[in-house]
Parts: C-alpha cells; structure tokens; sequence
C-alpha cells in the first residue's frame, strides 16, 4: 500500500486533517471555573433576579417542590465549590434537532465531575431514557469527540416524555441505574420536559427517599430559546448561521458573475426567522421575508409576491437581473390567510384521520375540501398541486404539519414569475430555488459555539455537585469574560393551549418588531434591495482574529459594542 493510500485510509472514522486537528483546539473557560486546563466547580447562590409569567400562580400549584426549592430566584457563581458531592451518578442525553456544540455539553459535565463521579449517555434521547440505555461515557470518548459537530456521539430523538407509564418508565431507569441527575439537552420543548422531570422526581425515588436532579441545557440552530441578557441565544445557532451565510455569500457572488439568475432560498428555523435575520445582516442579499412581519401586517401571500416581483422589476431597471431572496422555513405558517387553512385543515385531517389515510392521493384534495369553510375551500383549489399534496401530507408526532415538507420557495418562484410578467413581460426572470437546513445542523462547531457549550457543561455539571435541580445552565456576558448562571426552568413556564389542551410551555422567542437587530435591518433592506451591496462572511475559522466573532444579531439586540466575544 503507498504511503498516501496508508495515510488516507488513517483519516477514515472521524479523522480527518482538520478532525484531528481541532480536537487539540484549547478552549477558553469563564474565570469563574478556574484554570482553562484544570475546570474546577462553582457553587452557586441567589441573585437579586426573580422570574415571573403571567402563569406563575397556577405553575406554583402544579410544580410545588420545585417553586418552594427555587424560589424562581436566578443562581449566579458563588465562587469555587470546596463541597462539591462525590460519587454522583449522572445521565446526559440530547433531545430534539441536531445543534453544533452538543459534544463540548458533554465534554464539559464529564470534566467538572472530575474522577470522583460516573457520567453516563443516554442512547437515543428520551427515547433511551424510557429504554433505560445507558452506557458509561470515558475520558477516552471525551478526548475523541471534543470540537466535532453533531449529536452523533449519543443521537438524539423527539419523544415527548408526558404519560403516566413514561414517567414510570423514566423512574425505572433512575432505580436500575442508581441515577443522582439527568441533563436534559434541548430546546424549548426539552427544556420543558426537564421541568416536568424535576417535578416528577423531585423525592421519592430512591430507597432512601431522596429525588434525582435534572438540569436543562439550552439548544437549538433555530435561535427561538431566548431569554434577554440572561440568555442571549441557544447554542447551534452560530455554527448554523455562519455555514448558510458562507453558501448565501457564495451565491449572491455567482448571481453578481453569471448576471442572469434569482436564487430563492428558504432557510432552516421552524418557527421563528432569526435564522433569516441573521444570514441577511451577514450577506445583504436583496430581498428578506420576516415571518413575523409578515404576521404583524397581516401580509396576504399576494402582497408578499408583489413585493418581491416589485424589486425584480425595480433592480432590472437598473440593469441587474439578478438577485437572492430569503425565506424562512416557517412562512407559510405566518401567512394569516395560510394559518387559518392550516388550522382548519389540523382539525379535518386529525377527526377523520383513518377515512383520510385510506384515500387514494387525488382523492384526499376533494374530501378534504368538503370538510372546508368557503373562503378555505378556494384558496386550497387555488394553489398549486405540489403545494397541496405537503398541506395534505402526514402530520408529526405532535399533530402539526411539517412546515419544512412545504416548497415556499417554488410558490413564490412561479407566482412571482406570473406577476413579474403581468408587470412587464420584457423583465427576464430565471430563478433557481434552494432549501438550506440539514447543512447547517451539525458542522464542527464555531468557536463561539465550542467555548460556550464547553462553558455550558461545566456549569451543568457544578449545578449538580451543588445539589440544585430544575434549573437550565447558561453564561452571561459573552463578551465579556462570562459568567456562570441559572434559570429556574418553573420561572419560565406559560399556559398555553396545544390541540385542545392547556399545556405548560417555555414559550419560544420570536423576532421582535422593535429589537434592535429588526430596526437596523429594516433601515438598511432597502439600499440591499436597489444596490449589489452583499458581502460574502466566507468560511467559518477556528483559528485568527475572524474566529472571535458572534452572531450580528446578538451583538445588536444585547447592545454589544463590537462583534467580539470573550470568554474567559
Ligand atoms: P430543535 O428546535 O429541536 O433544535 O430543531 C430545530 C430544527 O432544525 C428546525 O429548524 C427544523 O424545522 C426541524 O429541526 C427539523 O427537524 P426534523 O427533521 O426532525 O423535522
């Protein structure tokens, strides 16, 4: 075998020139901690900050342990921890979509706990929890997955751990494996679920008597689990935003050399549009559609294509035939025309679900439309095949459609086409469309994302040597040095109705009209939209002086003076 072939075949498993070479990446640590080569502990102690909802009456009846535990008071470091417990035993498990950074959350709990105590992972999610799948993680495993993108290491799912025989289940899994804590990495929805658990075990499962701790970890590439400055963005979101502003730049820089293509992109983020806002102040393109704006001005899907079709018309008279349009993954759902025929559509498919399922595709449109309001039952006829058949499509786990099946991006490509004609036939429009998601969930993490999870696990890992539960780990003052917290998960929890319920729900954060990051694009979309003034942020680097930048829109809406962060 040649040398070369020899070395090839090395790289193969996860070892790569560049897998081998961050895996050696030092990573910062908060002051807080220590030493960046010897993490030690901290304990905590009541800050000044107390959380409430509306809510928080009817959450302190049904969540009493932790409410009267908690105080819904916010923990800040209390210096180093010279009590921390010994010989815990320690389950940590990821939930929900993929996140770069969930490897360093890991690796973070599993230093902090040091020699004196056992971390396990949980194989695949809660859905191993309930399996009762665990297996003892080593240094070993943290030296091979430290730095590296994707949940890959322990995989993750979406159960929702809500019925009385999970909960058992779950307990089960606790005795068998003589659990003192879980974490719970996730979103909003996890992170719920860790409320819930630490409810649940709060005491009484051990023969002794005594509970099992859960801590949440704050993740998601969608940027929706915010709150203010006591956390200023979810983890995932820089590596995510950054790998699609990197292929953003790279085609707005094609459409400004080809000369004659539109490219229509929907970007990843179920619900809310960070993600869109965020690729847009890093590349600039020439048109941006907010979900939120569009619901707050009861934009019609019409307007929205006018809109478009208004620029296309307005930049080809400057000779510019060319351009990128942003949309993100969970318009359609913003549309108020669109939202209400979901909806009706939600409550159709979910009484007659076995009679809808028996229907042969063509068949399931007409029945439907009987089942529909007028106004509902022609606007369905009135779109596109390929459209209907996704709004017809199968539900998730929870009921809801799955808004990423939906091509926008095709809708608004052939009704803008239309409509530019209608204009003014003699504007050429060729159009390329794109969905940028799964791309973005687990590449190597950016530097921000790996210092802050790293950061991220070793205060979960200290929460629970202090002996503390229901609360989410976070860092605040990311430019700054960073400082070790905690959220008292029940000081954040709303009632919501879900399919009928009332449910108790973290409610996800969406763009903010009046933020800072929404006012300073509104003030500058329509020079992008005259002028080629996009910029290309390129790659993501993990060594040099453009390694240390976060996310645009969390330097904006925390009030940062710079674009640097600074941990420890
Ligand atoms: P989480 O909120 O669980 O982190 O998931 C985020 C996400 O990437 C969304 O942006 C996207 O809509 C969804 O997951 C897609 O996941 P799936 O393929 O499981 O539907």
């Amino acid at each position: 075998m040649s040398t070369l072939a020899g070395q090839l075949q090395k790289m193969e498993a996860h070892n790569s020139i560049f897998e081998s070479a961050v895996r050696q990446l030092p990573l910062p640590v908060c002051a807080a901690f220590g030493a960046a080569d010897g993490p030690q502990a901290v304990s905590f102690a009541n800050s000044s900050r107390v959380l409430s909802t509306k809510d928080s009456d009817s959450v302190a009846k049904s969540f009493p342990n932790s409410v009267q535990a908690s105080g819904n008071v916010v923990l800040s470091s209390a210096g180093a921890n010279t009590k921390a417990a010994q010989g815990k035993r320690v389950a940590v498990l990821f939930s929900g979509g993929p996140a770069s950074g969930g490897h360093n959350v890991v690796c973070g709990i599993k230093r902090v706990l040091g020699k004196g105590n056992t971390l396990f992972g949980v194989k695949p999610g809660p859905k191993g929890l309930l399996l009762g799948n665990l297996f003892e993680i080593t240094d070993a495993d943290v030296g091979n997955v430290i730095n590296t993108g994707g949940f890959d290491f322990l995989g993750t799912d979406r159960t929702k751990i809500k019925s009385d025989d999970q909960f058992a289940q779950v307990k089960a899994t606790c005795v068998k494996h003589n659990l003192d804590a879980i974490v719970v990495i996730g979103g909003d929805d996890s992170n719920t679920n860790a409320a819930v658990l630490a409810e649940f075990l709060f005491k009484g499962v051990k023969a002794d008597g005594s509970g099992v701790q859960v801590i949440g970890v704050p993740k998601t590439i969608d940027g929706d689990l915010q709150i203010g400055d006591l956390l200023p963005i979810s983890f995932g979101f820089d590596t995510a935003t950054k790998i699609y502003s990197e292929m953003v730049g790279n085609i707005l820089q094609d459409t400004r050399s080809s000369l004659k293509y539109w490219h229509f992109i929907k970007l990843m983020g179920r619900s809310a549009s960070h993600v869109a806002i965020e690729v847009a102040l890093q590349t600039k393109p020439a048109v941006t559609i907010i979900s939120e704006e569009v619901a707050e001005k009861k934009q019609s899907l019409a307007s929205i294509v006018e809109q478009i079709a208004q620029t296309v018309v307005l930049r080809s008279g400057k000779g510019m035939n060319h351009g990128v349009v942003l949309i993100p993954e969970g318009l359609i759902e913003f549309i108020p025309e669109m939202n209400t025929l979901i909806a009706e559509l939600n409550d159709a498919l979910a009484h007659d679900t076995a009679e809808f399922a028996a229907l042969a595709d063509d068949a399931k449109s007409a029945f439907v439309q009987g089942k529909l309001s007028a106004d509902n039952a022609r606007l369905l006829a009135s779109l596109p095949d390929y459209v209907v058949r996704k709004l017809l499509a199968d539900r998730d786990s929870h009921g809801n459609l799955q808004v990423s099946l939906i091509p926008t991006e095709q809708l608004l490509v052939d009704m803008v086409k239309a409509r530019v004609k209608i204009i003014d036939a003699k504007v050429p429009f060729d159009a390329h469309c794109h969905f940028l998601g799964y791309e973005g969930r687990c590449g190597a993490p950016t530097l921000f994302d790996a210092a802050y999870t790293y950061n991220l696990g070793l205060t979960a890992g200290s929460l629970i040597l202090d002996g503390r539960t229901g609360y989410m780990a976070t860092i605040t003052g990311l430019t700054s040095g960073g400082s070790p917290q905690a959220i008292p998960l029940t000081g954040l929890l709303n009632i919501e109705r879900r399919h009928g319920q009332d449910e108790f729900v973290i409610e996800k954060a969406l763009v903010k009209m009046d933020s800072p990051a929404m006012t300073y694009f509104v003030s500058r979309r329509a020079d992008w939209s005259a002028d080629d003034l996009f910029s290309s942020p390129g790659p993501r680097q993990l060594w040099g002086t453009s390694a240390y930048q976060q996310p645009i829109s969390v330097a904006l809406n925390s009030g940062s003076g710079s674009l640097a962060f600074k941990i420890g």
